[in-house]
């Protein structure tokens, strides 16, 4: 059914879905100066990798329904917010807020909704810095202001979130207790990681400077 709405408007879709890619652009290049930049005043790069999509028409469709609402350009235009997404992969979880700080203080890009997952992760356990911006892109008649949805993780959530997608994420039924638990304590584990990381670095750092006091 909802194949048969797309190929009716497909033309329609394309036009409006266009200037999605342009934003990803945008966005792309400005977290780059910023990992760049950073990289040469600390001596150290926030983003340890980057990854960028435009959800497909059939998955925007997918997600209207899930959502309950009809499947028409208008809807996914207002109503679906990561049409154009961002994920960016940091070292540190420090690191993910140094982006997210960055990224506000930039004049044409309106955050204009931040879910905090990593100081109040998911029940089952995901962790993740999300925004949904609004950058302009500039067409040869028209600006457009074009919504993004950033996802920043650190790489040990990004393992935890990619297998969990994998295995369980939409799963049409109910997942048993005690994989729900099993699945927490993974989370957990990765957390422990990123914790275990940071003492290092920090260690390492003191190790650094004690070094240059001799
Ligand atoms: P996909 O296939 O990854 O694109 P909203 O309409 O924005 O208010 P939404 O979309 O649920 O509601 O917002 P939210 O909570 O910010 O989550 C958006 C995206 O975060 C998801 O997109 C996933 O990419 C990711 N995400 C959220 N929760 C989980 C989770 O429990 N596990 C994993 N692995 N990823 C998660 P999509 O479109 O649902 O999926």
């Amino acid at each position: 059914h909802e194949t048969e709405i797309l190929q009716s408007n497909l033309l329609e879709w394309k036009e409006h879905l266009f200037v999605y890619k342009f934003a990803l652009e945008e966005i792309n290049t400005k977290l780059k100066i910023l990992n760049e930049e950073y990289q040469y005043i600390h001596n150290h790069n926030p983003i340890e990798h980057m990854k960028s999509r435009i959800k497909s028409p059939a998955s925007i469709a997918k997600k209207l329904q899930r959502k309950g609402l009809e499947i028409t350009v208008g809807n996914a235009i207002e109503q679906i917010h990561d049409i154009a997404g961002v994920r960016i992969t940091c070292s540190f979880i420090s690191d993910i807020y140094t982006m997210f700080d960055a990224i506000c203080r930039q004049d044409d890009i309106e955050v204009i909704r931040v879910k905090d997952y990593i100081k109040k992760p998911k029940a089952n356990g995901y962790k993740s810095l999300h925004l949904i911006v609004k950058i302009p892109v500039f067409l040869s008649n028209d600006v457009k202001k074009v919504k993004v949805e950033i996802q920043i993780r650190t790489i040990a959530m990004d393992f935890w979130a990619s297998l969990e997608h994998k295995i369980y994420y939409k799963f049409e039924k109910e997942i048993p207790e005690e994989l729900q638990l099993e699945l927490k304590k993974a989370a957990d584990a990765a957390h422990f990681l990123d914790e275990k990381m940071k003492k290092i670095r920090d260690d390492v750092d003191l190790f650094k400077l004690e070094e240059m006091k001799i």
